[in-house]
């Protein structure tokens, strides 16, 4: 249980300069209330999932902090600080380790190359590292070597070309069930999970979240929650158009872990 099962969550206030934050595909600005609208829904799904949310004040100088994922990872006792790959991202980073300092015993520091937490998947046997634009070879070496000492194994595998984030491509349902889109999954990687592919034309579907009982999914993809509720998952819809238009899905906006 241990990868999807938590109690607490941090969570970072959108600036207002969202608005101007990383887009692969220009397909416009997002609206800044629309986003906040989504992430306080984010945020409540949070706590109905059952919780406890802790609220960072928001950074004007860093659009893209609200999306907490890409600065660490968490696990029950430990930390880890990464190096976004992104040079307008990297300092969030920075602003992210003193609160974790304050909430985990133990806090390390990847010091090498760059690694974004949208490329990391954690499952019962090991931890994905996608490289990618984002993630680096010697990034995903020196998390492999931090994860090691805290007695996780990492697992460096390649990201899709022109997917921004392993995690863009696929999520955790369960112990041994990875939802992953077609083009990922070809790759071999799951080959030792249960998989379950996104239908087709619903490929941004693919950042889904498992939190306790349950699937958080984006709102726009009515195949996607027929499909994983006959798979006898328990589905809750969630607004990203807006924050989807900083190419972002649903585990990127918060830390999660078992306190
Ligand atoms: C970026 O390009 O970094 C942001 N606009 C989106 C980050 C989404 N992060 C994630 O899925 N882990």
């Amino acid at each position: 249980m241990e990868v999807f099962h938590f109690d607490r969550a941090l969570v970072r206030t959108p600036p207002r300069s969202v608005i101007d934050g990383l887009r692969a595909v220009d397909v416009g600005r997002p609206d800044f209330e629309g986003v906040s609208r989504e992430h306080a829904a984010y945020v409540d799904a949070l706590e109905d999932a059952g919780l406890a949310v802790e609220v960072l004040p928001a950074l004007e100088a860093h659009p893209d902090s609200l999306f907490v994922e890409d600065t660490a990872l968490v696990f029950p006792g430990a930390a880890i600080v990464l190096r976004p790959g992104a040079p307008s991202r990297f300092s969030e980073a920075a602003e992210m380790a003193p609160a974790l300092a304050r909430r985990f015993g133990r806090v390390l520091h990847l010091e090498e190359g760059s690694v974004d937490g949208g490329d990391v998947m954690t499952t019962p046997g090991g931890v994905f590292i996608g490289r990618s634009a984002r993630t680096t070879d010697e990034g995903a070496r020196g998390l492999a070597r931090l994860l090691a000492e805290i007695g996780r194994r990492g697992m460096p595998v390649t990201t899709p070309h022109d997917v921004l984030h392993f995690k863009s491509d696929c999520s955790l349902l369960d112990e041994e069930t990875i939802f992953s889109t077609a083009r990922l999954a070809a790759s071999g990687v799951f080959d030792a999970f249960r998989v379950i592919i996104v239908p087709e034309g619903e490929e941004a579907a693919a950042n889904a979240l498992r939190v306790n009982d349950r699937v958080f999914i984006g709102d726009a993809f009515p195949r996607t929650a027929e499909l994983l509720r006959k798979s006898g998952y328990k589905i809750v819809a969630l607004p990203t158009r807006e924050i989807g238009k900083l190419d972002a899905g649903l585990s990127c906006m918060s830390l999660r872990w078992h306190g």
